[in-house]
């Protein structure tokens, strides 16, 4: 959390971003945060199901990290949260694995739970990331409270807000969009025009994967 004397983190443009809520299937509902775990299970040696607090006191760091959404607009925030990887590696899980995939589960509403299936190894050659602040505040309801998984590189369909249940499989499922919309299934940010709501405009990327904004 932030310190008193320390100016909070901000995110340029903020009240231009598309809302949360146009985002979010299943709609956000209130987390009993008493009640919430965030279990691991699946091809995992120990399986784990973890408090918030269980989380936060894993520490965390800053990841200053652009996410991009498959309807081209992409944001720039200052993430906060503890490695994926490090959560794996305490449930035992075969990181080196190259055939084994993360699904993703949310916590769900009325309307269902939202679910994404990402490839574990490169999400972790990704610094993927579960974070539970953003700009130095925690998730509100509407941005995933209390934790999201954030793979940079991905465009965000395949990134999990509300997040209950990480699954290790080596089955690649089709995710909530995959199967409602035909979206790609892999996911990776593509070489596009997309609109930056922090810089306030259009930017050519012309890679793959996560957008670096030394690149641009
Ligand atoms: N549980 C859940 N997580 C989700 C979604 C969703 O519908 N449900 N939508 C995804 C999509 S398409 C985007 S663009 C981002 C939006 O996150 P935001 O709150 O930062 O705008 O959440 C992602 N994670
Ligand atoms: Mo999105």
């Amino acid at each position: 959390m932030l310190h008193k004397c320390q100016p909070q983190r901000v995110t340029p443009h903020l009240h231009k971003k598309p809302s949360s809520l146009r985002y979010f299937q299943e709609g956000p509902a209130p987390i009993d945060i008493a009640h919430w775990r965030l279990d691991v299970r699946g091809e995992v040696r120990l399986p784990l199901s973890l408090t918030l607090d269980d989380i936060r006191e894993f520490g965390g760091r800053y990841h200053h990290r652009r996410t991009v959404c498959v309807c081209l607009w992409t944001i720039r925030r200052h993430w906060f949260g503890v490695p994926l990887s490090l959560v794996l590696d305490i449930a035992g899980v075969d990181l080196t694995d190259d055939d084994l995939y993360l699904q993703q589960l949310s916590n769900g509403t009325e309307k269902g739970r939202y679910d994404s299936t990402i490839h574990l190894q490169s999400a972790i050659k990704r610094d993927a990331v579960l974070a539970f602040e953003v700009d130095d505040a925690p998730l509100t309801l509407e941005t995933g409270y209390p934790l999201r998984l954030i793979d940079f590189g991905l465009y965000q369909y395949k990134c999990v807000k509300a997040l209950r249940e990480l699954v290790v499989t080596r089955r690649n499922e089709l995710g909530y969009w995959e199967a409602y919309a035909g979206y790609d299934l892999d996911g990776t940010v593509q070489p596009k025009k997309y609109y930056a709501v922090d810089l306030q405009k259009k930017i050519w990327y012309a890679g793959t994967g996560e957008i670096d904004d030394g690149d641009l």
